[in-house]
């Protein structure tokens, strides 16, 4: 199948999954286009079953605003024509289901009839695709799709709650390569970054707000007290600055790793013993399922479809939000005995495995099928 996918080409959850996907599509057959402004960060070798397409939005200065959605349709059309592309799959609902039915209705016109599929990844429900500004037009570009997934059970009930949805919205949970989370590094580098007595705990996010940044410091805090520690924060984001502040004010920025973005997440979670996410929502949590996959246990919130993901008191604990106390606690029943930790440390790796990539990439696969063998019929 010829598939077109429009996605966040940035460090993000939802172009991750965009592109972990389109990657193993490509893999198993399927020629994979992916239409947006940037190459994807995790897109590295292109070939001839995966192409990128990069959508230029020309300045002007009469535009207070550049206008990309039109820049995205028009390219979307170019390139559903130029390559034959018989489906389009667009991740994050904003602006990229609304661009897709533009171009859907002017390759209409000319006889060329394109199915969408729209990912819903979170934030683009629950933080700004509600807000009202834009809550009309994510509702239509929502129900105008031919195919809506969610990728958690509480996103799907999430996005019911807070929109008019006629459409039915089927729950395919985020994924894993579980290949690229082996543990035998040879060069697993955890020397270089902590003494041996020392437990090593990470934190990694775009460092926004929704992801309670002063809560990963201040949980970090409390355990340093008890046990030697040291804490890996992985990412940008307008966060990051203060907590330099705030852990200069703790006084442990000495114990306090600022690694910035990375490609690799593996070599940084093949040496961590324990994965931080307090955030205030989170729709599934792809960075705790990577933790995960490297045998990495989870101390996270419970909100949103974190309980879908860590399992509690099994792969990790589940605390409500900005229970920095109850969060302090779980992390340290996981680190102070080498022997719960190692059984944490296998129970996050088995509980990964429920997400491999190998079960859920059939389950897009099938509603690709089904979508547009529905729309032709109805064209
Ligand atoms: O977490 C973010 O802020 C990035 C955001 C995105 O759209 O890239 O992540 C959302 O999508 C991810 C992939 O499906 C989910 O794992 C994250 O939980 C979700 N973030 C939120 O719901 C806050």
């Amino acid at each position: 199948m010829k598939i077109g996918i429009v996605c966040y080409p940035t460090f993000g959850g939802s172009g991750v999954v965009a592109t972990e996907l389109g990657l193993e599509l490509s893999k198993r057959g399927h020629e994979v286009h992916f239409i947006t402004y940037k190459q994807p960060v995790r897109l590295e070798l292109l070939g001839n079953n995966l192409h990128f397409h990069e959508v230029h939005v020309p300045e002007y200065p009469l535009f207070h605003y550049q206008p990309y959605e039109l820049a995205l349709s028009s390219k979307l059309v170019d390139m559903v024509k130029l390559h034959g592309i018989e489906l389009l799959h667009v991740h994050y609902a904003i602006p990229h289901a609304y661009a897709a039915y533009m171009a859907q209705k002017m390759l209409q016109d000319e006889g060329i009839d394109v199915p969408i599929v729209t990912t819903l990844h979170g934030t683009d429900i629950t933080l700004v695709g509600s807000h009202p500004f834009y809550k009309p037009a994510v509702t239509f570009s929502i129900n105008k799709s031919n195919a809506v997934t969610s990728v958690s059970e509480n996103l799907k009930k999430d996005t019911n709650r807070l929109f008019n949805i006629k459409k039915d919205i089927s729950v395919v949970p985020n994924f894993i390569d579980l290949e690229k989370h082996q543990s035998t590094f040879t060069d697993c580098q955890r020397a270089m970054m902590a003494d041996d007595d020392e437990r090593i705990i990470t934190h990694i996010s775009n460092f926004r707000e929704v992801k309670q940044i002063p809560d990963v410091i201040k949980i970090f805090n409390n355990i340093q007290k008890e046990i030697p520690a040291k804490l890996m924060m992985v990412g940008e984001g307008p966060e990051k600055e203060p907590a330099e502040r705030l852990a200069e004010e703790l006084g442990i920025s000495d114990r306090i790793v600022f690694l910035g973005n990375s490609n690799e997440i593996d070599r940084i979670l093949c040496f961590s013993d324990l994965f931080l996410l307090p955030s205030q929502t989170e729709s599934f949590g792809l960075a705790a399922l990577e933790a995960m996959a490297s045998s990495v246990p989870v101390i996270s919130t419970n909100t949103g479809g974190l309980p879908e993901v860590n399992a509690h008191g099994y792969s990790g604990y589940l605390s409500n939000v900005n229970d920095i106390d109850d969060m302090t606690t779980n992390a340290l029943k996981i680190l102070i005995d080498a022997t719960i930790l190692n059984q944490f440390k296998n129970n996050a790796k088995l509980q990964s495995q429920k997400f491999d990539l190998h079960n859920i990439v059939p389950m897009y696969e099938d509603i690709y099928k089904e979508t547009l063998k529905n729309f032709l019929v109805t064209n």
